[in-house]
């Protein structure tokens, strides 16, 4: 297992091979490679395979499902690993999918990444309506409430989601990602950070944390 594992994984993303993906990253894992790195050097360039063949109209839609269910069977083998624990937790985000949108791939790698970096998350999931978002907040009181879209048909809908939960006096940092989420675009919805990738989005985080917008429970 190596370098060898690695490209297999990525093949097995590709073909959406569900089995072989799972095995493979419990394979990896067990020579010793770290989860980050799987992710990284595997999974990520697979999937990023997956899109541009979809988008080239060389494969189509059953193919991304399936690649997307076998990127899940591997993500559920390393998140534990990349939340880590024992953290004192940091702060809480809420975090979920717009509406109309059902995509969560990337959503729950920021939430792993923001777990493993000592937040708490409470995912509220998939096709969120203003609604949902704005129960979420009453029902858990995050500190940080982010947004995620990967349509540029749905990144629309954040703006109504920020612009009910204001009308509804929540005043907490909104911060908005995904594929199509420029910095220019969550200026003009109002915003308060925007972030590329679960990395940013962990240091995006911090930056709001250490900003002054400490979580209550700290206060
Ligand atoms: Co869809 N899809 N898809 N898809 N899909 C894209 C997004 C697309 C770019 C493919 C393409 O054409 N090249 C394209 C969007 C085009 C556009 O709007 N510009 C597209 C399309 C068109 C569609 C459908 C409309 C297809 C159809 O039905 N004709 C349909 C829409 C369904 C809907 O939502 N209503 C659809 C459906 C699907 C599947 C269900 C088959 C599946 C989703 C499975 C799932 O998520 N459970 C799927 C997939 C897998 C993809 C691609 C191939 C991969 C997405 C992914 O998981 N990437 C994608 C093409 C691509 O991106 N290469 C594509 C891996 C993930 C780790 O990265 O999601 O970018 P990503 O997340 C990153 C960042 O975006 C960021 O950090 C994450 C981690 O680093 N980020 C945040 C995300 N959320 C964040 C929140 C933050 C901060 C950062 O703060 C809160």
């Amino acid at each position: 297992m190596g370098i060898d594992g690695i490209a297999s994984l990525s093949q097995a993303i590709i073909d959406g091979k569900h089995l072989d993906s799972e095995r493979l990253t419990s394979e990896l894992l067990a020579s010793g490679l770290g989860p980050g790195e799987i992710l990284e050097k595997g999974l990520l360039p697979g999937m990023d395979v997956v899109g541009r063949r979809f988008k080239n109209n060389e494969i189509f839609l059953p193919n991304v499902l399936v690649a997307a269910r076998a990127m899940k069977m591997s993500m559920k083998l390393l998140e534990p690993l990349l939340a880590g624990s024992g953290h004192q937790p940091k702060g809480k985000v809420l975090v979920g999918t717009v509406k109309g949108d059902i995509h969560d791939i990337g959503k729950n790698l920021v939430s792993v990444m923001l777990q493993g970096s000592g937040y708490t998350v409470v995912d509220i999931g998939i096709d969120c309506t203003t609604d949902k978002f704005l129960t979420g907040v009453a029902q858990h009181h995050p500190d940080i409430v982010g947004l995620s879209a990967m349509l540029t048909t749905t990144m629309t809908y954040m703006k109504p989601v920020i612009e009910h939960l204001r009308a509804n006096g929540v005043t907490l940092p909104i911060i908005v990602g995904g594929a199509p989420i420029s910095k220019e675009f969550a200026d003009e919805i109002h915003a308060d950070g925007s972030a590329r990738n679960a990395m940013d989005a962990v240091e995006m985080v911090k930056r709001i944390f250490s900003s002054g917008h400490e979580s209550p429970r700290q206060r």
